[in-house]
């Protein structure tokens, strides 16, 4: 068994319906270390970069706009980092199926997801389905210092010219 990563989203029906606290609990069954964490108001850039291999899809708009926030009213995604043997199979194990109304009902999309009357599955938490899928995401939405341990190779940087909100 090789250590993973795998990268899991609270998506904004799963905050809306305050699910975060059920959803951590049930994905600490898997005994998995979280080494990174936050919340995020997600931009269209992220989005569309997130569900790349999707953007074919009839569904692609409304799917961006479902993680985006748009849909709920909510502008926040929880993104985690979850690592350990196997961390990959053991949280989709728990996730269930893409499907709300294939997944097991007792996996968190079984539980608590739902198909919209247009047909969008919103089925509350993303997690990454290979470690070269995790990588990516991973990659995507925190930034090297962000995640505790060098989980991939990292080098030093001097940014110069870097446009950030700090405190006033
Ligand atoms: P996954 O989230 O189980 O890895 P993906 O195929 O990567 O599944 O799809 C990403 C997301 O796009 C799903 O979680 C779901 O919200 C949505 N989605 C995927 N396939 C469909 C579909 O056939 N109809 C509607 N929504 C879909
Ligand atoms: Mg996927």
């Amino acid at each position: 068994m090789a250590v993973e990563q795998t990268l899991v989203l609270i998506k904004p029906d799963g905050l809306i319906k305050s699910l975060t606290g059920n959803i951590l609990s049930r994905l600490s069954e898997t005994r998995l270390v979280i080494i990174a964490s936050k919340v995020v108001r997600v931009s269209r850039e992220l989005a569309e970069q997130h569900y790349e291999h999707l953007k074919n899809e009839p569904f692609f708009e409304e799917l961006v706009e479902y993680i985006i926030g748009d849909v709920h009213n909510t502008h926040r995604v929880m993104a985690l980092v979850y690592q350990g043997d196997d961390a990959i199979k053991k949280v989709r194990d728990i996730v269930g199926h893409t499907n709300p109304e294939k997944a097991n009902p007792v996996s968190i999309r079984g539980a608590y997801g739902r198909i919209t009357t247009t047909g969008v599955f919103e089925n509350v938490v993303h997690a990454s389905s290979s470690p070269e899928d995790a990588e990516k995401e991973i990659k995507l939405w925190f930034q090297a210092d962000e995640v505790v341990g060098d989980i991939y190779p990292v080098k030093d940087a001097v940014l110069k010219e870097v446009r950030q909100k700090v405190w006033a």
